[in-house]
């Protein structure tokens, strides 16, 4: 008969015959690799979300001692950390270029403001003189961050 000798040979018998996976033996040399790159991966993951990048960026001061400082929103804050001086009132510019609408707003929780950033402009936001202290703010669902640091 035909039939059953075409069943025998078929794709089911072969697959019943090989394993659907094998072991591969890689090098030693190999597998650390993969291990130290993953390891270097997940550092560089830490840094880019939890990490302080670099020390900040000092608002100018300009007439009549108003501090200033222009912050560029692009997938993030540009800088991120803004350093200014405390008792002073400062002046801070967003300028919006990123359209995700994750960026449309920004929150200052501590001085209870939330600003609306219109794409492609600058909205200005005016701190009155406060206390020396470390200010975050945040995206309107607190995915991007930054960080005022009066002193
Ligand atoms: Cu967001």
């Amino acid at each position: 008969m035909v039939l059953p000798l075409l069943m025998a040979g078929g794709p089911a018998a072969r697959a019943a015959a090989e394993p659907l996976w094998r072991t591969v033996e890689q090098p030693l040399g190999l597998k650390l690799l993969v291990v130290v790159v993953g390891l270097v991966l997940i550092a560089w993951e830490l840094w880019w979300f939890l990490g302080r990048h670099g020390g900040g960026v000092a608002a100018r001061v300009g007439e009549q001692g108003l501090q200033g400082i222009t912050i560029t929103v692009d997938g993030g804050y540009a800088p991120a950390r803004i350093k200014a001086m405390a008792g002073r009132p400062l002046r801070l510019s967003f300028h919006r270029i990123d359209p995700s609408g994750c960026v449309a707003q920004v929150i200052f929780p501590d001085f209870h403001k939330t600003l609306d950033l219109p794409m492609n402009a600058t909205t200005s936001l005016e701190l009155p003189p406060t206390e020396p202290g470390i200010y975050p703010f945040h995206c309107g669902m607190n995915m991007v961050r930054g960080v005022l640091e009066l002193e």
